[in-house]
């Protein structure tokens, strides 16, 4: 039987040589298993061309139920996912990133762990995740540091892999959390985590198979992290002034 419908927000930079290929792949997946889908690309400057491409895919294939939101200037990861989320339709929501790193196929266990819950998360860190190649050290030790910090910054202990991009919401939990979302960057993922324990909401964690991936990462080595220190203080800043009570159910 099929599910219902979903809204797959895929955030886009620096992802013109995989886009078309992986938006195909995507939708091939989702035609088989809902019946109602959409797809809904962000973009935000695109040095690459990659807001071309999907332009184009958009004007060739008007089979695929895509939208293109199309920002001028580099926003962040974080302002990306969550302009797709208030701009999407469907009753469930996928959030992924753009090199397939996290296949598509893992849905099928996400849609049944949202049985019991309000969120599904992918965990690179959970017994039972593999890796069809080594992280980089250095990767290993930002992640680990990050997850430190967040410990100490927000008493997130539940939570080790709060960065993996493959994150499935009901739609009116996703609206509560991401309009309260600040992070326009990658620590976006544990303000989001932040919220969802601070709302009480049932979070899925699940382990993921993570593919080869041949690109260069969009993550800046020294830049992010001291950028990710900040933003955890700033979640921190948030919380202690009651900024994220507003509309509180
Ligand atoms: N729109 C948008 N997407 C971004 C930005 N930075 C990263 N992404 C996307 O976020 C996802 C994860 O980025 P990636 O470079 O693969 O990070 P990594 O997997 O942690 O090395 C990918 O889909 C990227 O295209 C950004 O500034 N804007
Ligand atoms: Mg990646």
């Amino acid at each position: 039987m099929k599910h219902s419908e979903i809204s797959i927000v895929i955030p886009c930079h620096k992802e013109a040589e995989v886009i078309e290929t992986n938006i195909l792949t995507v939708n091939e997946y989702l035609r088989g298993r809902f019946e109602r889908h959409e797809i809904i690309v962000v973009t935000d400057g695109s040095p690459d061309g990659t807001a071309d491409v999907t332009d184009s895919l958009l004007k060739n294939r008007s089979d695929i139920p895509l939208t293109h939101i199309r920002f001028a200037e580099n926003r962040g990861k974080g302002a990306a996912v969550k302009a797709g989320v208030l701009g999407s339709r469907f009753e469930t929501i996928l959030f992924i990133d753009a090199d397939l790193t996290i296949p598509i196929e893992e849905l099928d266990e996400f849609m049944s762990a949202l049985g019991q819950s309000d969120i599904v998360i992918a965990s690179r860190l959970a017994p039972g995740a593999k890796f069809e190649e080594p992280v980089p050290w250095h990767r290993v030790l930002m992640a680990r540091g990050f997850h430190l910090l967040q410990i100490l910054i927000l008493g997130n202990f539940e939570f080790s892999d709060t960065q993996c991009g493959f994150k499935l919401f009901r739609r009116n939990i996703a609206l509560d959390i991401f309009r309260r979302i600040t992070i326009r960057r990658f620590a976006f993922d544990a303000e989001l985590l932040f919220l969802a324990k601070h709302l009480d909401y049932r979070v899925a964690i699940l382990p993921v198979t993570v593919r080869k991936d041949p690109r260069d990462t969009n993550v800046r080595i020294v830049r992010d992290p001291i950028d990710m220190l900040f933003s955890l203080l700033h979640i921190r800043w948030n919380d202690l002034l009651g900024r994220y009570e507003n509309g509180r159910r």
